[in-house]
């Protein structure tokens, strides 16, 4: 039981290896980059290291489009560098998950190569491959097997003229995607994740994980508020045999091994319910998963209609998670990843407040129940970037939207750049802010995207040397969950459902109690919780430099407990 539970207490660290540091003056950052940085790692505390994909790829879409599972892009560095890495790591006591990314592969994998050559190939099925509908001539538009969408705009189909027939892709059209209905394709990707936890690696994040398992007959979905595509997210999310698939990944792959081990699926659409089943470590198939409700809550309808957060709605969803998994399964916690908008500029202020309302922020995620993850650049408060033009943009995701917007549905591009600007995932991507220097000291060359110019008030040299910053508050929530086991076990209750402005909940261990707040508005807020006592307890982390009872400042974060 408690080697199962070891990721109860700890904290994980993404690396997005492409704009964590630099080492060659390529302008992208590298696994020699990563290995400069331990002692930073290991001064924050994190446990465990989350690695962005650094496989072979052609980078469509930053290394999430794979031509080689079992070697390093040269780009990021070679397998040399990742034994170093991941030696670099233990020697520290900390761990390395590395991201598998096998809902889809690359379209120059090999694996495709060989499918897409001839129908009779034996690796056809490999692939999801399909004739034009019905009584359409191939490849003219409106043929597309079903109408499907891709995420990333326009068809999820993509016509091959070799054979004549279309090959599904949820993603980019370079991202085809595999079929797991294959009992080969499985094999091959659990003889792939042994042979990497065999070289030392401790466990994967599993990358759209319970989108493996399609509903083979791939019919229709609805279209939605004049859309141009149909959404197939039932067909595919969670789909039949997902819990099958991911048990026999265990069984293939986890039970054998003894060790310390982390396995998280990143599961779009997920529900707490089903949540509930993949975490469950009797029906074993995953540790912990990502769900995306909480990042949802400012969308209406799509993330290029922003809207503004309830706080009541934010409650609502993140309470339910918790009551969802409180008695089986386990939550992972997280603001911000590589998809997601800097967290402080979202659900934050990243103007006067942005210190204040960062560690607001923090503080309330991690003294939730479940495991927190940490995306690079958010132990400093990093801010959402102001991208000036298209031409200043990166990922395919928005590129292809501003495309789409743009050309077929004739929009006007300063519309679209506006509509883009709170949500894109490129606002996650400027590099990693190291010193006041020239690109924060991310690359002594061109950086593959802009950094942010607020590099010069926002830089891990700065906060390393004062003890009220952001990162010096970060390090704190990261030994209070090692060290108080109520932290990283207690029960949870949320409170004040219904007040849109201050986020308040207890935990609960053996006797103790935790009393947390969060003030979500720069106005000051008289806190009434039913029990007045708690005004006197001792406070164990703020972010004001005095404790000030229940009523809380602009941003006011405080941890309060008694026995
Ligand atoms: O993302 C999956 C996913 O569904 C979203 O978070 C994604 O960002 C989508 O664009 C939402 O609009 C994972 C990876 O994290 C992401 O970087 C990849 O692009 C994607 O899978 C495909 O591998
Ligand atoms: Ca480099």
């Amino acid at each position: 039981q408690a080697r199962r539970d070891w990721f109860r207490s700890a904290v994980v660290y993404q690396v997005y290896p492409r704009s964590f540091a630099d080492s060659n003056g390529d302008g992208i950052g590298d696994i020699p980059g990563i290995i400069g940085k331990l002692d930073y790692l290991k001064r924050l505390g994190v446990d465990v290291v989350w690695l962005s994909p650094v496989y072979r790829s052609p980078h469509d879409d930053n290394g999430y489009d794979i031509s080689d599972y079992q070697d390093i892009d040269p780009v990021f560095g070679s397998l040399a560098d990742l034994n170093e890495l991941i030696a670099g790591l233990h020697q520290r006591g900390m761990k390395l998950i590395m991201d598998l990314v096998v809902n889809h592969t690359s379209d120059e994998h090999p694996w495709f190569a060989e499918s897409r050559a001839s129908k009779d190939s034996p690796k056809r099925d490999w692939y999801w491959w399909r004739p034009a509908r019905p009584g359409c001539q191939p490849g003219v538009p409106g043929a597309e097997p079903n109408n499907w969408g891709s995420f990333f705009s326009g068809p999820a189909w993509q016509y091959d003229e070799a054979t004549g027939e279309y090959f599904l892709h949820l993603f980019s059209k370079k991202q085809p995607d595999l079929n797991w209905e294959n009992a080969e394709v499985r094999a091959a990707v659990y003889s792939m994740m042994n042979w990497w936890l065999d070289r030392g690696v401790d466990g994967f994040r599993m990358d759209v994980i319970n989108f493996i398992s399609k509903d083979p007959s791939l019919p229709d979905g609805p279209v939605r508020g004049g859309g141009l595509y149909g959404d197939g997210a039932a067909s595919f999310i969670s789909g039949p045999r997902i819990h099958e698939y991911l048990h026999e990944m265990h069984e293939q792959v986890f039970s054998g091994r003894d060790g310390a081990l982390l396995t998280v699926g990143e599961m779009p659409g997920v529900t707490v319910e089903d949540a509930a089943l993949f975490t469950d470590p009797e029906r074993a198939e995953v540790d912990m998963v990502f769900q995306f409700e909480h990042v949802g809550l400012d969308h209406d309808g799509s993330k290029w209609k922003p809207k503004r957060l309830r706080l009541t709605d934010l409650k609502a969803s993140l309470g339910r998670w918790q009551d969802g998994l409180a008695e089986r399964g386990w939550n992972s916690l997280y603001w911000g990843n590589h998809d997601q908008p800097r967290v402080v500029s979202r659900f934050g202020d990243d103007g006067a407040y942005r210190e204040t309302s960062a560690k607001m922020l923090a503080g309330i995620l991690h003294l939730h129940r479940g495991t927190p993850y940490i995306y690079q650049g958010e132990e400093l408060g990093m801010t959402n970037m102001a991208f000036a033009s298209i031409a200043e943009h990166r990922d395919i995701e928005v590129l292809n939207h501003y495309r789409e917007a743009t050309e077929t549905l004739n929009e006007a591009p300063a519309v679209v750049l506006a509509a883009i600007a709170p949500l894109n995932r490129d606002n996650a991507r400027t590099p990693v802010q190291w010193v006041a220097g020239p690109d924060g000291g991310f690359t002594t060359g061109t950086p593959w995207i802009a950094v942010n110019p607020n590099a010069a008030e926002i830089n891990a040299e700065e906060q390393a040397g004062q003890d009220d910053s952001v990162l010096n508050f970060y390090r704190r929530l990261i030994a209070l969950r090692h060290g108080m086991p109520i932290v990283a076990q207690g029960d949870f209750t949320m409170l004040l459902p219904d007040d849109e402005s201050v986020y308040a909940f207890t935990r609960t261990y053996e006797g103790t109690e935790l009393l947390v707040l969060g003030n979500f508005t720069p106005r000051e807020q008289t806190v009434d919780i039913g029990d007045p006592l708690w005004a006197g307890a001792e406070r164990i982390l703020g972010n004001y430099p005095d404790a000030h009872g229940l009523d809380l400042r602009a941003w006011e974060f405080t941890a309060l407990i008694r026995s």
